[in-house]
């Protein structure tokens, strides 16, 4: 069975779906350890790797995204950590591309291989040395097939071309989405997200947009600023939209990294999944075709999606007959408030409680105000000694 490509798709005015947050997902299920973020899980737990590309493909994802978020040499090896001296990048990547094709082929889903930011960057070691971290990547995603690359999480645009570029020389073939980890105000050295977005379509991305860092009504601004910027440059690029499933109005241009509950006190700013309905319509209504999610977002959310984009793409996915739209399946609650509750517009109306009295709406933001080129974001292969940490809380 030959399945239809991305390009194809998304040229025909297809909407594609995408999967949601792995790190944060299997973080929080015990196979993924918060600070490195790093996806050895595809050797150690390859049964959890793959029950959450099941869960997503069963919610109408439409593409399963290898799990090799930061599996880069660099960042396998980034302060103490041990994973690629015990399998190799290679082997991680590999097994991930194994893993989310067998998913892929129980239905009509594409596999994506992915590459993110690297230490090496943010350590000021230059474009030789990035795209050496990126191509090692590479040769494993053109060995396995994948349909085609993410380039992801990108918070300097100038990594972010180089990241491209290398997809287009490694993977001449395969499409390439380029998203970047940045909201309306732009890149971390100062760059516009319009701008951003110029460049990546001149260093060759196909498909343009922002994934992670910020939720979808942040994440939808930044990218009408993109959609303008690649307008006014005469560009005509399909769109995507991958943001987080944390509200995050509060946070500023480092995203939900600089928030005070980043990560561990995250789950009072969880949205909704009737969020992710309006997520989906308003993605839909600025043009973004590849609409897809990130860390926060589990396979509900993606049913959401799935369910509020159900006309345009005339079907809905197999997770929804345990669901019924809009609250449906109330009406066979045995308690008549829950049944009155069995509609569209109470959902859509709802604004849940936090149950937590001191709760406020929001936090006031880290902003240190460091990124690349200033020393304190130099990487190295130890460990954080006590010492060094001491000297961090201080500052704190
Ligand atoms: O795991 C995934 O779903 C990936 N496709 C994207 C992860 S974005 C991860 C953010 C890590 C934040 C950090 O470096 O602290
Ligand atoms: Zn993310």
């Amino acid at each position: 069975m030959s399945k239809k490509g991305l390009m194809e798709r998304l040229d025909a005015g297809e909407v594609v779906i995408g999967d949601g947050g792995f790190v944060f997902a299997l973080e929080k299920r015990g196979y993924v350890k918060a600070g490195p973020w790093t996806p050895e899980a595809t050797v150690e737990n390859p049964e959890a790797v793959r029950q959450l590309h099941r869960d997503f493909l069963r919610a109408g994802s439409d593409v399963m995204q290898t799990f090799t978020f930061y599996a880069s040499d660099d960042k396998l090896q980034n302060r103490g950590n041990e994973a690629q001296s015990k399998y190799s990048g290679a082997l991680i990547n590999k097994k991930a591309c194994d893993i989310a094709r067998g998913v892929a082929n129980e239905g009509d889903a594409l596999v994506a291989g992915g590459i993110s930011q690297t230490p090496t960057y943010l350590s000021g070691k230059g474009k030789e040395a990035v795209q050496k971290e990126f191509e090692k990547q590479l040769t494993v995603f053109l060995e396995n097939k994948v349909d085609f690359m993410i380039a992801e999480y990108f918070e300097h645009v100038e990594e972010m071309t180089w990241a491209i570029e290398s997809v287009k020389k490694s993977c001449p073939d395969m499409a390439c989405v380029a998203t970047m980890c940045i909201g309306p105000e732009g890149d971390m050295h100062g760059v516009s997200a319009g701008e951003c977005a110029v460049k990546m379509a001149q260093a060759g991305a196909d498909v343009i947009g922002i994934n992670c860092h910020f939720d979808p009504d942040v994440t939808l601004a930044g990218i009408k600023k993109m959609k303008e910027g690649l307008e006014g440059a005469g560009f005509k690029k399909h769109l995507i939209s991958q943001p987080l499933g944390f509200k995050t109005p509060d946070a500023k241009k480092q995203g939900f990294i600089d928030l005070p509950e980043f990560p561990f006190g995250l789950e009072p700013r969880i949205i909704t999944r009737w969020d992710a309905h309006r997520y989906a319509r308003e993605a839909y209504n600025l043009g973004v075709r590849f609409i897809g999610a990130c860390c926060g977002f589990e396979p509900y959310h993606i049913r959401a999606m799935a369910e509020e984009l159900a006309k345009e793409r005339g079907r809905l996915p197999e997770g929804s007959k345990k669901h019924g739209m809009w609250g449906d399946g109330l009406r066979q609650h045995t308690k008549p408030w829950v049944r009155a509750r069995a509609r569209r517009e109470y959902w859509e109306n709802l604004q849940p409680s936090s149950g937590r009295p001191l709760s406020a709406a929001l936090s006031t933001p880290d902003q240190w105000g460091v990124t690349q080129g200033d020393d304190i974001l130099k990487q190295h292969s130890e460990t954080t000694t006590n010492d060094e940490l001491k000297s961090l809380f201080v500052k704190h």
